[in-house]
């Protein structure tokens, strides 16, 4: 993959799948996922829900994080295993503040995007990938650039980072039924972050 992206493949195995699967489940009984709108009024095919100090939602005002839930419940804590997974897979970075719960249910599909929402884009952000297959796409840092497609995998763990931090990526589709680790069925990927100002990035 391009420089910047890392791909730990089986980061997780089968009872660390399950264990972080119980964990999200506990996420959304305080956090339910919704299908917020675009910046253009439409709903997203993908459910979405948020753990940690910030959650990150979308309405007609536009994309943004937020220190509480729509109902102005703050947001459950971040699994302390996603703290650990952060850790080991990008050690020397700021501890993650958010930490996004995507859910894919059949059909569900994720445009190219960037993400460039959080205030210190020189930190990383590290995804974890549950239930069935996904094809991810990821090109430049210029929309339109050459892109590569790569299957994402229960368990797998991707990293964004350095050169790689602001490229585009998606997610085109989702291989409905060829996992059964999301109670359902789909996939669910969690994205950790460090989405406000960190000490470092306040200081200069
Ligand atoms: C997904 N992932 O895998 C969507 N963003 O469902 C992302 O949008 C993403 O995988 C930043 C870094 C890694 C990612
Ligand atoms: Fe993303």
């Amino acid at each position: 993959m391009r420089p910047g992206a890392r791909l730990w493949a089986a980061a997780l195995d089968a009872g660390a799948q399950a264990a972080l699967m119980a964990a999200v489940e506990a996420i959304w009984a305080e956090a339910p996922p919704r299908h917020p709108v675009t910046r253009w009024g439409k709903p997203m095919s993908v459910g979405m829900s948020a753990a940690g100090p910030l959650g990150w939602t979308s309405d007609r005002r536009g994309y943004r994080y937020a220190p509480a839930q729509e109902d102005g419940r703050a947001w459950p804590p971040i699994p302390p295993m996603l703290l650990d997974l952060w850790a080991a897979a990008v050690p020397g970075a700021a501890p993650p503040d958010s930490c996004l719960v995507n859910l894919y249910r059949d059909r569900a599909r994720m445009g190219l995007h960037q993400d460039r929402d959080e205030a210190d884009l020189t930190q990383p952000v590290v995804s974890v990938s549950l239930g069935d297959e996904a094809l991810f796409r990821i090109g430049g840092a210029e929309r339109g650039a050459p892109t590569q497609s790569l299957w994402l995998r229960s368990g797998d763990v991707l990293v964004l980072e350095g050169p790689a931090r602001l490229a585009f990526h998606g997610i085109d589709r989702i291989r409905a039924g060829s996992s059964a680790v999301v109670p359902g069925g789909g996939r669910v990927n969690l994205t950790l972050r460090v989405a406000g100002a960190t000490a470092a990035a306040s200081a200069s």
